[in-house]
């Protein structure tokens, strides 16, 4: 029998019969709130989101390591010093994680580590101020890890599996990092009066900076809506933030230090934590590339891997040596 099918015809429909039970699958299993696999087909969309989402917190994570590093050969004593290299070097596995998972996705590490040293992508706005003091170690591990704690504990259930699941060890580190901090604070709040005012001082300056890491408010959030129907964020920003504050609003009262934000109070109607107001130009134009530290840290990072170009030529070669002798041995 004829059929009524232009040349291509044929295998332009059976691609939209695909495209439709892919998508009618991928619904399905959002709707069941399960998990999607990187073969399982998904809108392109979707696919673009994660990338975007994944690259920029793997930047967050690489970038990350500035701040801190900054402080590994001046920290107070050896055991410092051990546990501050530590910390930086588990935020450089984090980044590897979180690349690997976005590959999954179909986008190289060169690709996403291009754009970053290129000065195109984004990674968090935190990561562009300045640690003068080692009190900063202290209020970065207590406030900025515990920022992502709050942010990351419910990434554990994104709906893309591999994010998901990168999530879980990378919490479980952040936790420890955490308390680090925690106890850099705690140590100089009962140290000298100086220790104290120079961990008061480190709080007041990390505090807002912190709070902004959830991201804009929520009717300021191009892309919560969408995340949150794919079930890769559960929580908006403002819900998250609210969260990170009732947090160290009580765990403050145990470091004997305060909050520079007088208006935080635990709303009965809403039952939510409020706080004042944060400054969302200074938010803005970290983003756009003009924080006190943007130039530098990126800088930094480019310079970095230009010298580490040696390294990526070595390991290639010793990798095409090495395919080279398994094939001699398959062929013997
Ligand atoms: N900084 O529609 P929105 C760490 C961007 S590292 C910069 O709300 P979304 C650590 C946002 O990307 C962990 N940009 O976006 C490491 C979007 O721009 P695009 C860092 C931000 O995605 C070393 C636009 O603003 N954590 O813990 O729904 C040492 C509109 O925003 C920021 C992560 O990366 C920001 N703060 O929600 C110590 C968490 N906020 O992409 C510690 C993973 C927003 O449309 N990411 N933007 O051009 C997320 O959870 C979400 O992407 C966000 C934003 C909550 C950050």
């Amino acid at each position: 029998m004829a059929q009524d099918v232009q040349p291509g015809g044929e295998s332009a429909q059976n691609q939209a019969a695909l495209e439709a039970a892919g998508q009618e699958n991928f619904d399905r299993i959002i709707a069941k709130d399960s998990r999607i696999e990187p073969r399982d087909w998904m809108p392109n969309a979707y696919r673009r989101s994660l990338v975007r989402q994944i690259s920029q917190h793997a930047h967050s994570e690489i970038i990350g390591m500035q701040p801190e590093a900054n402080w590994i050969s001046r920290a107070p004593s050896l055991k410092r010093k051990s546990i501050l290299m530590a910390k930086v070097q588990d935020e450089a596995g984090h980044g590897l994680y979180l690349y690997s998972a976005a590959e999954t996705l179909g986008t190289t590490r060169d690709e996403m580590t291009d754009a970053l040293v290129a000065g195109k992508a984004r990674y968090s706005s935190i990561f562009n101020y300045p640690t003068p003091t080692w009190a900063d170690m202290g209020a970065i591990g207590w406030m900025v890890d515990g920022a992502a704690i709050c942010n990351q504990v419910p990434l554990c259930r994104a709906s893309y599996g591999p994010y998901g699941r990168a999530m879980v060890r990378v919490c479980k580190e952040e936790s420890f990092h955490q308390r680090q901090g925690f106890e850099i604070l705690l140590e100089l709040a009962n140290g000298t009066p100086e220790q104290r005012v120079m961990a008061q001082d480190a709080v007041n300056r990390w505090y807002a900076p912190s709070l902004m890491m959830f991201g804009p408010p929520d009717d300021d959030s191009p892309n919560s809506k969408q995340s949150m129907a794919w079930n890769i964020k559960r929580f908006s920003n403002d819900e998250l933030r609210s969260r990170f504050v009732g947090m160290m609003a009580e765990q403050v009262k145990v470091l004997g230090l305060s909050l520079p934000d007088e208006a935080i109070h635990f709303n009965e109607d809403t039952k939510k934590w409020d706080h004042g107001p944060l400054d969302w130009d200074e938010f803005k134009e970290v983003l756009a590339g003009r924080g006190p530290c943007n130039a530098q840290r990126l800088e930094r990072r480019r310079s970095a891997h230009e010298d580490g170009a040696w390294v990526r030529e070595a390991a290639s070669a010793y990798a095409a040596k090495q395919a080279a002798t398994n094939a001699q041995k398959v062929a013997a």
